[in-house]
């Protein structure tokens, strides 16, 4: 409860940090994209993981706030890549379910995207499927918006939770993420292999881009590409980190 109580704080003195891991082409190892994961940087605690954080944030009503603040931030960072001779990578950024029923967060991101001069095509939107359940129509119709101004939307942690396959046709989604449960265990299991093969079928069908989450190791790439994953996300790769520690990386790899 007293962490509860400093978030006012946190924000007027900056001390959340958004933080940014890769997305990589399987086959080229190419970065395609980022995805914004919040951290708080707290005076006395050190960095606090958003699984602790987030709940408290939902609770003293301030998802709205921490979302714009991710936005603002994921817009600079895009300002940055194209400065760096990057504008083709994209950045994701985690919606918690109350923006999809939040009207104005269409408006509120083609404004962001035109203050800072970048495209809302270089956005992406992760949801989960909890945020679809509730409000079935509200949220279809946020994604629309967004989707029109040209952002991505992204079904994220896919296979946990509700998991409908309806829910990859019903809705306006683009790419699909695989949950990091799945991935785990893979290549020694072939159930989860099954699991995801299934998936990538179904995401073939339906024209949706798939991503792995997790992938820590290389077999796991290797077994990803095979079933026809194209893209990935994970320690193999890159862990999350501070936007200068990503454009470092980017002109090291030229
Ligand atoms: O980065 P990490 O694995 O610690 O993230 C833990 C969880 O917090 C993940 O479920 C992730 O989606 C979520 N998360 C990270 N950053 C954000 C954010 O900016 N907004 C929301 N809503 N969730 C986030
Ligand atoms: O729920 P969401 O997919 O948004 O959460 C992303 C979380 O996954 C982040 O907190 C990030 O730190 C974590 N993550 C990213 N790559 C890996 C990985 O290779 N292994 C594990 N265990 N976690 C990862
Ligand atoms: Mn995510
Ligand atoms: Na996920």
């Amino acid at each position: 409860r007293d962490l509860e109580l400093t978030i006012p704080t946190a924000f007027s003195e900056g001390q959340f940090e958004v933080w940014y891991q890769s997305q990589v082409d399987l086959e080229t190892q190419d970065v395609t994209g980022l995805e914004a994961l919040i951290r708080w940087r707290h005076p006395e605690h050190g960095v606090i993981s958003p699984v602790e954080f987030l709940p408290l944030i939902e609770r003293s009503g301030n998802n709205a706030r921490l979302t714009r603040y991710v936005l603002t931030d994921a817009c600079r960072a895009l300002q940055h890549l194209a400065a760096a001779g990057r504008p083709q990578i994209r950045i994701a950024i985690n919606l918690p379910p109350s923006e999809l029923a939040d009207h104005s967060l269409a408006s509120e991101l083609r404004e962001t995207c035109e203050r800072f001069g970048v495209a809302a095509s270089s956005l992406e939107l992760e949801i989960t499927e909890g945020s679809l359940i509730n409000n079935i129509a509200s949220a279809s119709d946020t994604l629309r918006r967004l989707r029109r101004l040209g952002a991505t939307i992204a079904l994220d942690d896919f296979g946990t939770g509700y998991s409908s396959l309806a829910h990859l046709r019903r809705f306006p989604l683009d790419k699909v993420k695989i949950d990091k449960a799945f991935i785990r265990e893979i290549p020694e299991s072939a159930e989860d292999k099954a699991i995801v093969g299934v998936i990538a079928s179904l995401a073939g069908t339906l024209g949706l881009t798939l991503v792995a989450e997790g992938i820590e190791r290389a077999e796991q790439a290797q077994a990803m590409r095979e079933m026809g994953v194209r893209l990935g996300q994970g320690f193999l790769y890159h862990r999350p980190q501070p936007l200068a520690a990503v454009l470092r990386e980017l002109a090291a790899a030229g």
